[in-house]
């Protein structure tokens, strides 16, 4: 960063796709994806219920109506609602010591010794929030569902999270291929406590402010193989890290199992690996730590295209343009 030159916005070619310049600006980085929906698709556990697609439609309003800086609203869970936490959270718990790695095992235990975290209960996003916020300075939003990879990408760059508020089917518990909030809490929030890897996804996020459409592409391929589905080497065994591993019990098995196919990561070759978002990965990519992972990550992103460097300025809030001779 030393031989950057700080530049006006002017400087941004016109050919830069547009990108938040302040987390305010994320009011307008919430375009959803439609792509496995209650409504839409015929194999979504909640298809034939009335009832759930009704809940879902109210959870997501909430997500509809929100603005920066307004506080997260509360919602009254269901009794059918914490059951389902209830069967998930119980068997994480249950595999988390063996399976889990040390940082998400570290703070899901301070999670529980704060009270957010317990079988009966599901967290709220603001609490969780005021968690994050204390931990790493990573705070949440909440999102109506799956969203694009380029407004979720961004968002990470200020340290805010879009979290979807809504819970599972219950006939589903153990897998959905949809993010629910049960994935959201369970999965990504112990590790968005982590001070490294809080850095890390906040690296995605910057690299991904003004890239083209081909580059987020790669980034969200390397977030799907590290934050959602990563696994990580620890005392010479293999761990979890990701969030989609974390919070389902099914392809935690799976993915620790002799079935699929580990790779070492490397984000050249992991940013084009073909992935399905349905069923079960067949090929993990393991880091050796979160440290390695961090510097081949930041190797590769300095090869990437963009003529221009960013960083979000901690006093201001404001991602600053920086031209990278
Ligand atoms: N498969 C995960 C789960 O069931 O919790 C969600 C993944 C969202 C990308
Ligand atoms: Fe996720």
């Amino acid at each position: 960063l030393e031989h950057c030159t700080l530049v006006g916005e002017d400087n941004v070619s016109s050919k830069t796709p547009w990108f938040p310049k302040h987390a305010s600006e994320l009011d307008n980085c919430n375009h959803l994806m439609t792509k496995y929906e209650p409504d839409l698709d015929m194999n979504h556990p909640g298809f034939a219920d009335k009832e759930y697609r009704q809940r879902r439609k109210e959870i997501a309003e909430i997500a509809f109506k929100y603005k920066f800086g307004d506080p997260i609203p509360l919602i009254p869970y269901t009794e059918t609602e914490i059951k389902t936490w209830n069967s998930v959270y119980n068997t994480v718990s249950e595999l988390m010591p063996k399976h889990a790695c040390m940082e998400y095992r570290r703070v899901f235990k301070k999670l529980q010794d704060e009270g957010i975290f317990a079988a009966d209960k599901i967290p709220q996003l603001q609490e969780m929030s005021n968690f994050m916020s204390r931990n790493t300075g990573f705070t949440l939003r909440p999102a109506a569902g799956l969203l694009t990879a380029r407004d979720f990408l961004a968002s990470l760059a200020f340290r805010i999270f879009q979290s979807t508020q809504y819970v599972r089917h219950v006939n589903s518990p153990f897998h959905t291929p949809e993010p629910d909030c049960i994935h959201e809490l369970l999965g990504h929030m112990p590790l968005l406590a982590d001070p490294s890897f809080a850095q890390f996804s906040q690296e995605i996020g910057l690299a991904s402010l003004g890239a083209s459409d081909k580059e987020i592409e790669k980034l969200s391929t390397v977030y799907w193989f590290t934050v959602e589905f990563g696994l990580c080497k620890e005392n010479g065994a293999v761990k979890a890290y990701g969030a989609g591993l974390l919070s389902a019990y099914g392809e935690l098995l799976h993915a620790l199992s002799d079935k699929p196919e580990l790779r070492p990561f490397e984000p050249a070759v992991t940013a084009v690996q073909p992935y399905q978002d349905q069923e079960y990965q067949p090929i993990y990519y393991v880091a050796e730590s979160f440290d390695d992972m961090k510097d081949k990550f930041r190797r590769w992103v300095s090869s990437m295209s963009r003529p221009f460097e960013v960083r979000l300025n901690p006093y201001t809030g404001r991602v600053e343009v920086l031209d990278s001779v």
